[in-house]
């Protein structure tokens, strides 16, 4: 029963965690402050940066979500400060809860990165009612980038993503409530069925049984 418990609170302390940057390296993370814009909150690149592919690289995300926009923004330098000016992935929409690996990731052409660049990059996301959430990463280019270890960016069997129901920035609009008229019954059920599929069951039964116990 213990186990059970300590099990349970583990998987809802995932529910409550918005989102983790796990490849490259966060910054920083705080929960509270995972609304602050840039970077949630965490203004000082670090100076241990993670050594990150000019073409093919991954990003590594736990989803605390079950149903949340993802962008993808880049800053070159040394410190970029909020100018986040490059999307590296447009907003799309993530379905499942745990880990989402992001792949396929090249710089564009004609942007003179090469080995040694600095950059910063910056995970946008939503699913909280009220704006953005915002991880960083500070990061080093080599063409001889060692690839992540081995699972460290893995999906999730239940993750998938779909296209985007706003061509918003995700810190422009507001978690599941706000799917485009057009499809708000598919999200819905897509909701309940992961609701009902493994880890999300799970996590809801967690966060559920904490609720009670507390
Ligand atoms: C990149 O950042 C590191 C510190 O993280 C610094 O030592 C290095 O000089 C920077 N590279 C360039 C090209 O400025
Ligand atoms: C940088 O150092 C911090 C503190 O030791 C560590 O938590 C983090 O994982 C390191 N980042 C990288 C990219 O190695
Ligand atoms: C791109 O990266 C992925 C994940 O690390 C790897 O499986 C794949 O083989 C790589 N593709 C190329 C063309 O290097
Ligand atoms: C590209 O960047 C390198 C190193 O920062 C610099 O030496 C070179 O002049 C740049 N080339 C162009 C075309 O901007
Ligand atoms: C994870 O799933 C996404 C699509 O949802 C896909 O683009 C990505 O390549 C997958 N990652 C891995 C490591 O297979
Ligand atoms: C949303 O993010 C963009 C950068 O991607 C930023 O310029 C803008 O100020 C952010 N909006 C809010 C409301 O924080
Ligand atoms: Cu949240």
């Amino acid at each position: 029963m213990k186990i059970t418990l300590s099990a349970l609170a583990a998987f809802a302390s995932v529910a409550t965690a918005h989102f983790n940057m796990n490849y490259p390296a966060a910054r920083g993370f705080d929960e509270d402050k995972l609304v602050q814009f840039p970077c949630g909150s965490f203004d000082t690149p670090v100076s241990n940066r993670t050594v990150w592919p000019i073409s093919n690289g991954s990003i590594a995300l736990l989803m605390g979500h079950i149903d949340a926009n993802v962008e993808v923004l880049i800053g070159f330098g040394n410190d970029p400060g909020s100018a986040f000016n490059t999307v590296l992935r447009p907003t799309c929409t993530e379905q499942g809860l745990g880990n989402f690996c992001m792949t396929g990731f090249s710089i564009p052409e004609g942007l003179n990165i090469t080995d040694g660049t600095n950059a910063t990059i910056q995970v946008v996301t939503n699913g909280d009612p009220d704006g953005g959430l915002y991880n960083c990463a500070d990061i080093i280019f080599s063409t001889s980038a060692p690839a992540p270890a081995d699972g460290v960016c893995k999906n999730e069997t239940s993750t998938k993503t779909v296209a985007a129901t706003s061509a918003k920035q995700p810190n422009e609009t507001t978690g599941t409530t706000t799917s485009s008229s057009s499809t708000p019954s598919t999200s819905k059920s897509a909701a309940v069925a992961a609701l009902n599929a493994g880890f999300g069951g799970l996590v809801m039964a967690g966060a559920a049984a904490l609720a009670i116990v507390l």
